[in-house]
């Protein structure tokens, strides 16, 4: 933390980025972060990969961001650049290669996921906190070093951030911190019941429309303990949906009572897949998403696979998750 805000004390030109499709983690804590600096007088910016999901429009992104999808060409020179809740370079590509490697003097990870065992590290300079249930309490925690007074724009995105990752205070690894952050938040007028509504409330018909079938074709394995879901694009675009709103699928699935573990396959294009793993903390799933070329959390992790036949690949991840199962007992 203290090299941290060392850098971040000598550097005069921040740059401030997340993981490609960005959720309200990463997005809520690049904005505090973005609101925080402006104050002490910093030249900072935010540079996504892509564009930001619909629901987090509450909190104006496109005024703020600027998105390397739509400006290929661009050119900058930063001292620091402080990536948000990823510390995998992979999620960041093309920006990564193409400006931030080349262009920025020193770049930080900031976030709350375990290293990979197998993969690209993050830089020395990083802050990866596991104990962390959100980069946004992370976030937190350097603005309060920097000596910032928080105000309502950085408590909105704050408390974004948290609220979303913790799914409304579900996930806080049994820790008073979340409660305790969000609760100095509130003293902001941030409006916290609609936040929780653009976070969790904005379902359109299409969506249950989706839902309905999505959830209709699910394979259960294990005596009911594991769960497999199976998303086409093609079923996105029949819906109108973003690829954001395929994501909170595998949440709805998890509540089960029976499951112990769900696997979600997203077909973005022929052979080419986004699995999604989810545990209720019997077994690791972060293994599996490892041995797919993935990474994440130790309960909810994930991999991007290319050249894959489904039936071939949902056969490995109900193997290695039934042995899983199996040996624990359950
Ligand atoms: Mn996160």
């Amino acid at each position: 933390m203290e090299r941290i805000v060392e850098a971040i004390r000598n550097a005069q030109t921040i740059l401030l980025t997340t993981h490609r499709q960005c959720d309200g983690d990463g997005l809520g804590a690049e904005l505090a972060l973005y609101y925080a600096l402006k104050k002490i007088g910093k030249n900072v910016r935010v540079i996504n990969v892509d564009e930001t999901p619909r629901k987090y429009r509450f909190l104006n992104p496109d005024f703020h961001i600027t998105y390397f999808s739509e400006v290929p060409d661009l050119k900058i020179e930063a001292d620091l650049c402080l990536v948000f809740d990823t510390n995998d370079q992979r999620l960041l590509e093309p920006l990564f290669s193409s400006v931030l490697k080349p262009h920025c003097k020193q770049i930080a990870f900031i976030d709350h996921h375990p290293v990979l065992s197998n993969g690209p590290q993050p830089t020395k300079e990083s802050l990866i906190d596991i104990s962390s249930a959100s980069t946004g309490e992370m976030a937190y925690r350097i603005i309060k070093a920097l000596g910032i007074p928080l105000d309502t724009d950085i408590a909105k995105a704050l408390y974004t951030s948290i609220t979303f990752d913790t799914q409304l205070y579900r996930y806080i690894r049994n820790s008073p911190t979340s409660h305790r952050i969000a609760a100095e938040l509130l003293e902001h007028p941030i409006d916290a019941t609609n936040i929780h509504r653009y976070l969790f409330g904005n379902q359109t018909v299409q969506k249950f429309a989706f839902l309905a079938k999505a959830l209709g074709q699910i394979e259960y394995f294990c005596d009911g303990q594991l769960a497999v879901l199976r998303v086409k694009d093609a079923d996105l675009f029949h819906y109108n949906l973003e690829i954001d709103e395929s994501r909170d699928v595998i949440d709805m699935v998890m509540n089960i009572e029976s499951l112990e573990a769900a696997a979600l396959f997203r077909e973005d294009s022929p052979g080419e897949f986004k699995v999604s793993l989810r545990s209720k903390g019997q077994i690791e799933v972060h293994g599996v998403a490892e041995l797919l070329g993935g990474g994440g959390h130790v309960h909810a992790a994930g991999a991007s696979v290319k050249g894959a036949n489904y039936a071939d690949l949902k056969g490995q991840v109900v193997a290695e998750i039934s042995r899983r199962l199996s040996v624990s007992g359950t």
